[in-house]
């Protein structure tokens, strides 16, 4: 097969760049290790931030999002017992959707193949090859046969156990990496959030985020030991958990858990971003605690640029957003690094610590909680930085 760009991975980073590259008649095939029906079901993040979600509506793919997602202007912080609301609408001017990661697959898959996109699902024994030439091609099998596409580029959008980033030269790479004490046991259940907003909750026994996927679907998390065994969580566990946590500042309805597991917590960035016509995006190149909720949209921050290089291109053979997109998309990346590390900082409780370091955290939430200056910094980062 030939295209223009071949894409690796059909998460949100692979299909956006291959929606963006087609608005902009730019050819694609995407290949997927899994089926359709497993990245359409695959539990993940759930909060966008605003310049993203103007992005799906203005290319096209946000009319389910307008319909099922969900607005907010702000969320709370709670700690000692009290719920602090932050209003972002009033600090920054925006607000936050709340849309399941796999509904944004769902439409973007929906909206390729509508396009005649192509998108090969079930692949396995990907591989690059001469990306370091201006000929790079992509082979796997599929079907039990043997396979090779042709292309100009070669987008790494596999996420973090992919295949592109151990494809570059050895030594090319510098790793920045930082592994947390603990995890988040996370559950989705058929019952009420305790708010209309999300809540972050700072307790003794650990940090607890408390957000939603409808007001009938509840997304809570705890924080628990890195390699915790779900097995050790039955429900009524969970929900004891999640009743101290939140303190008294609220009421918590339980309900049926229709699915828990449990996610690692890890601070990763590789450098750079790009070797020849190999060019990562999105967890491929970086990973971050999801305290800060960025890593979506990172991986769609990520490919924005790359489509707007690819599209320069190939209209104006122009190379230098192409030269240019590692230090571009570095840029953002490690804000949300910073930020994202600070939010998990504030919030968990560390094996490590001493006394000094609990008086110090309730000391940033309070000052949090009574600064504006101290919010309005919050509020510009979560609701996510202003993109060129
Ligand atoms: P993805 O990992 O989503 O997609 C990569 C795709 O490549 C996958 O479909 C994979 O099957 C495919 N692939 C891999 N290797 C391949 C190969 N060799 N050949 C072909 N295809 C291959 N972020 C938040 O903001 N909030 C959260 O609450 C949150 N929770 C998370 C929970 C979990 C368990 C995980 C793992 C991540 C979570 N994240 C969260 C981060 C997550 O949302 C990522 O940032 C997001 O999926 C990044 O998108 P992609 O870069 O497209 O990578
Ligand atoms: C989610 O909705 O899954 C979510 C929201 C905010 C976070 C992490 C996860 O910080």
């Amino acid at each position: 097969m030939r295209t223009q760009v071949g894409i690796i991975g059909a998460g949100p980073a692979g299909l956006m760049l291959s929606h963006l590259l087609h608005l902009n008649g730019i050819d694609s095939i995407i290949v997927e290790n899994r089926s359709r029906d497993y990245i359409e079901q695959r539990i993940r993040a759930g909060l966008i931030e605003q310049w993203a979600a103007d992005m799906l509506t203005e290319t096209g793919v946000g009319a389910r999002m307008q319909k099922e997602g969900m607005f907010h202007d702000g969320n709370y912080l709670c700690f000692n017992g009290e719920a602090h609301h932050l209003n972002f609408r009033k600090l920054v001017g925006k607000g936050i959707t709340i849309y399941g990661q796999q509904e944004v697959v769902k439409d973007l898959v929906a909206q390729r193949l509508a396009d005649g996109g192509q998108i090969i699902f079930e692949v396995d024994d990907t591989k690059v090859h001469d990306i370091g030439t201006d000929k790079p091609s992509i082979t796997f099998r599929h079907d039990g046969k043997d396979q090779r596409i042709d292309c100009d580029f070669v987008a790494g959008c596999d996420g973090f156990h992919g295949i592109c980033r151990p494809a570059f030269p050895a030594g090319a790479l510098t790793f920045y990496d930082r592994e947390y004490p603990f995890g988040w046991l996370g559950i989705l259940s058929e019952s009420p959030p305790p708010d209309e907003e999300l809540i972050y909750a700072y307790h003794d026994r650990g940090f607890a985020l408390y957000t939603m996927r409808s007001p009938t679907l509840a997304r809570l998390y705890i924080q628990v030991e890195p390699d915790e065994d779900v097995a050790n969580w039955p429900d009524d566990r969970i929900w004891d958990e999640l009743h101290t946590r939140l303190g008294g500042t609220r009421k918590l309805q339980e309900g049926p858990i229709l699915q828990k597991g449990v996610t690692a917590m890890r601070s990763f960035v590789c450098e750079p971003m790009q070797t020849g016509r190999l060019f990562l995006a999105g967890d491929a190149a970086h990973i971050v605690p999801p305290t800060g909720a960025k890593g979506m949209n990172l991986a769609l921050a990520d490919v924005r640029m790359l489509a707007r290089a690819l599209d320069a291109f190939y209209k104006m053979k122009k190379t230098e957003l192409l030269e240019g997109y590692s230090k571009t998309c570095l840029e953002r990346v490690w804000k949300a690094q910073r930020f994202s590390w600070w939010m998990t900082q504030i919030f968990h409780v560390f094996p490590d610590e001493v006394p000094f370091d609990r008086r110090r955290q309730l000391a940033e939430l309070d000052y949090i909680a009574r600064s504006r200056a101290a919010q309005t910094s919050l509020a510009e980062q979560y609701t996510g930085l202003p993109i060129e």
